[in-house]
């Protein structure tokens, strides 16, 4: 297993290299460049430049997890190809500087969706929070504007303001997709995608959609086992893998966590994997809490459990965190309770390690 931490970038992120770096038992990052729209090509040598100064400040960076997905490969449209084409060379370029694992979402315009980045928890922290009824009545427009006001300066992963530009138009074409005809795309993407990741050696790392269901009546397809099973299937190739998040699968009670990683762990599918908890609160509402297991609704010793058992050896990152010690940063995405939550899963997985020591 290696431990990492999601790095938005330099001039991009309140945490810097240097913290990251001593954070105990953290050797590398999850990294992002956000700079490139969806369908563009990473320049290898602008990738390279970014991998030399991770490296420099005693990081690792094998794996990237912003290479987002074209509307148009989603819809199906006949200008996906060019896509494609465009997906393949940033694969082969990120691999060309080491790069291992890339992660993707297949989520329909909307990434991740919260309806409250500051919810207040009884510590006097604030985390990320969701609740369906909030959404009824609201336009996906009207929380795109809501969820930019309150993100602290930051733009969100996957709300960036060029791409919303056109969501109305997006949500237009949606109309006619239903859960079967999303899944066609996702295979022909797959299918256009994959070869050159078995050839230059990079594991695909789909995430699951967060919160676990559909929202605003567009399909999603990735939020059940039911679902990964099918997506491990379209291409049955040791490129075509999961992300593991245990808080967007985890938002619906109905999914078993431990259980999925090892039914997954098993099949070697998981290349890496995010792991943090969450507070059920009522029907599809819930918030966000520290890594400890008796702070949420996961229990995460079974499920760092699962991941040992299984012989996992890929990537790890903490999740979000809530917002501690007065930190000013983007939602989510603070230092403290970041590092703290490393803290705490290393130590369960030392624990685990001699207490039963098949794996390292
Ligand atoms: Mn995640």
């Amino acid at each position: 297993m290696k431990m990492t931490f999601r790095w938005f970038g330099e001039g991009n992120d309140s945490v810097t290299l240097k913290q990251i770096r001593q954070i105990p038992g953290c050797t590398g990052l999850m990294g992002v460049l956000d700079q490139y729209a969806a369908g563009e090509v990473w320049p290898k040598e602008v990738f390279e430049e970014y991998r030399k100064h991770v490296n420099d400040a005693g990081l690792e960076v094998e794996v990237i997890e912003s290479v987002n997905v074209h509307e148009d490969i989603k819809l199906g449209l006949p200008s996906r190809d060019k896509y494609i084409e465009n997906y393949c060379k940033t694969i082969e370029n990120l691999a060309a500087c080491g790069v291992k694992v890339i992660v993707y979402n297949f989520m329909p315009v909307f990434d991740w969706l919260r309806t409250d980045l500051a919810h207040p928890l009884e510590d006097g922290s604030n985390v990320l929070y969701y609740n369906h009824k909030q959404l009824e009545g609201l336009t996906p427009v009207k929380l795109v504007e809501d969820t930019a006001k309150n993100s602290n300066g930051f733009t969100l992963p996957g709300w960036e303001p060029e791409r919303l530009k056109e969501l109305e138009r997006v949500l237009e074409l949606y109309k006619d997709i239903d859960e079967d005809k999303l899944r066609e795309h996702y295979k022909y993407f797959l299918e256009g995608i994959i070869p050159t990741c078995e050839r230059v050696g990079v594991k695909m790392a789909v995430h699951p959609d967060d919160p676990a269901w559909n929202v605003f009546g567009i399909p999603r397809v990735v939020h059940c086992k039911e679902d990964l099973e099918k997506i491990i299937n379209m291409v049955d190739s040791p490129s075509n893998c999961l992300c593991l998040c245990t808080g967007s699968l985890g938002s619906s009670p109905d999914n078993d966590i431990p259980a999925i990683i090892r039914y997954f762990g098993a099949k070697n599918r998981i290349a890496c994997a995010h792991v943090r908890n969450i507070k059920y609160l009522g029907d599809h509402e819930f918030c966000e809490t520290s890594h400890l297991s008796s702070d949420g609704s996961l229990d995460m010793y079974e499920i760092m459990k699962a991941f040992y058992d299984t012989g996992f050896d890929g990537y790890i990152r903490p999740d979000h965190g809530r917002m501690i010690w007065d930190e000013k940063a983007r939602p989510g995405y603070g230092l403290y309770d970041r590092a703290l939550g490393i803290a705490y899963l290393n130590g369960i997985w030392e624990s685990l390690h001699k207490a039963l020591p098949k794996n390292k």
